[in-house]
């Protein structure tokens, strides 16, 4: 594989999106070919599964088994997106990846590291991040962003966005921790203005690429 595989992670409303297409059009300017994904979803399958883990529903959905969809929703996501875009050589980038089912299954659920790693070894050995960019900010000025957002368009709360607010402070604290004990991690601050946090994000590439060359 030699493509670059990018991952935007932070609690909801940090700016991953936002972002995320900032730095597409910033490395297709460049002349890279660029592909911008996110999870779960990514393709018509994984975006189904996506559907089914999002949508409030009758049936209880034990954490083990959100933890599964998750899974089943990145091995088709990877085999049918991925892991094709990196062997042709294009720069992926992807909101959220594996961390987020650290930081929300794991942090916010308490899910074990060890079922989430032996899945992982699973659906990616071999493949990991060439750079994680976690967008930290406070908990409350990323629900009231989201907030915000939604109100704007119209959209309903789906599972995830229901949680507390000690639910996403958990998940934020194991972000905080996979971001101090993992080398390919960074940490960007998302409270600074946009354009602050697309120019961190750039210098973060920059570095990669010398660090690579
Ligand atoms: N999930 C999981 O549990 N386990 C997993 O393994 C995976 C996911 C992969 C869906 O994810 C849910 O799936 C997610 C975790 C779970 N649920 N939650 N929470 P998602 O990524 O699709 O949904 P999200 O986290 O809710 O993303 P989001 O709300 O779209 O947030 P965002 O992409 O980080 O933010 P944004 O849309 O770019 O920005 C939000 C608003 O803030 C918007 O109005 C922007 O204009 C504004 N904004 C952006 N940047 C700034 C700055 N710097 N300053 C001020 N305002 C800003």
């Amino acid at each position: 594989m030699s493509g670059r595989f990018i991952t935007l992670e932070g609690i909801e409303g940090a700016g991953k999106s936002t972002l995320g297409l900032a730095l597409r059009d910033v490395l297709q300017a460049q002349g890279l070919c660029v592909v911008l994904t996110r999870e779960p979803g990514g393709t018509p399958l994984a975006e189904r599964l996506r559907d089914i883990v999002l949508t409030r529903g009758e049936e209880r959905l034990s954490a083990e088994a959100e933890t599964l969809i998750m899974f089943a929703s990145r091995a088709v996501h990877l085999d049918n997106l991925v892991r094709p875009a990196l062997a042709r050589g294009d720069w992926v980038i992807c909101d959220r990846f594996t961390d987020a089912t650290r930081a929300y299954q794991g942090g916010g659920r308490g899910v074990s590291a060890e079922f989430i790693e032996q899945l992982a070894r699973t659906v990616h050995a071999g493949l990991e991040p060439d750079l994680t960019l976690l967008l930290d900010l406070p908990v409350e000025e990323g629900l009231r962003r989201a907030a915000r957002r939604r109100a704007d368009r119209g959209d309903h709360t789906d599972r995830f966005e229901s949680e507390t607010v000690a639910f996403f402070e958990r998940v934020r604290d194991r972000y905080l921790q996979i971001v101090a004990a993992e080398r390919r991690c960074e940490r960007l601050d998302a409270l600074q203005s946009a354009d602050t946090v697309r120019a961190q994000a750039l210098a973060a590439l920059s570095r990669l690429l010398e660090h690579r060359a």
